[in-house]
């Protein structure tokens, strides 16, 4: 099945809610994504099924060991094959469009310390970050990642305008949004907002978009444009 989509992990659990609920968990049962969490634990060696060990050259913490994440990955040689991992390349739009294309994908959560470095040079595609900060483990990367894919499958949004990405927003943020009471507390509803004249509507959010990515993110303001194309970043 294409679409279909693999994670392994030592804790498997971590997953079990974000993948039950919301749209990820209606388009699992709706069949238009598939999500299977491999437990690395079952490929651990030893009594003890043992992942992990003391790291070669001393050092704290402990690393990934190489045999049961070869034995985990061996059934998805075919699949796109993704480590999340600080050191990876930071996570865009332009990576989930390609992945949503891309069939099958297989993240790959490491633990402790990370994963031994053979596990990337034999078993990997490509290494990704969810950003510039430190996480204890790969998990809440690799849902972002499942998050941010399955909104792209057809049918998992209901309203495709919603899914205006880079091709509407031209990669400005989000104007602000507004819904009923037209007044909290005695803070009002933009005017504009209530007037039902569809173009002037357009043009305030437009510049909305255009001066917040102005105020917040002046690294994807591009002042003549519609916004900076994914490759001027
Ligand atoms: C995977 C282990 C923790 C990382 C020592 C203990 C992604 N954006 C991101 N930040 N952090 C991660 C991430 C962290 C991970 C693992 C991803 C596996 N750790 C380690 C190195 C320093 N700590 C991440 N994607």
């Amino acid at each position: 099945m294409t679409n279909a989509h693999q994670c392994g992990d030592l804790f498997p659990e971590f997953f079990s809610s974000p993948l039950e609920v919301s749209l990820v968990g209606k388009a699992r049962r709706e069949r238009l994504v598939e999500i299977d969490v491999i437990d690395l634990r079952q490929y651990g060696t030893g009594p003890h099924r043992q992942v992990d060990d003391a790291p070669f050259g001393g050092g704290p913490g402990m690393v990934m060991r190489v045999e049961p994440l070869a034995a985990a990955l061996e059934p998805f040689v075919d699949t796109r094959r993704v480590l999340l991992t600080p050191a990876g390349a930071p996570l865009t739009q332009h990576t989930l469009e390609r992945w949503s294309e891309a069939g099958s994908l297989t993240l790959v959560c490491g633990r402790y310390e990370g994963v031994d470095e053979r596990v990337a040079d034999l078993y990997i595609d490509e290494e990704i970050s969810l950003g510039d900060y430190v996480l204890l483990g790969g998990e809440v990367a690799a849902l972002a990642i499942i998050e941010g894919v399955a909104r792209l499958v057809v049918g998992v949004v209901g309203n495709p305008e919603s899914i205006r990405t880079e091709s509407f927003s031209h990669g400005l943020l989000e104007e602000p949004q507004y819904t009923r009471p037209a007044d909290f507390a005695g803070v009002r509803v933009p005017d504009v907002l209530l007037s039902g004249d569809h173009a002037q509507i357009a043009n305030w959010r437009e510049e909305m978009r255009r001066q917040r990515t102005a105020e917040r993110r002046p690294d994807l303001f591009d002042p003549d444009g519609l916004g900076k194309s994914p490759g001027d970043r």
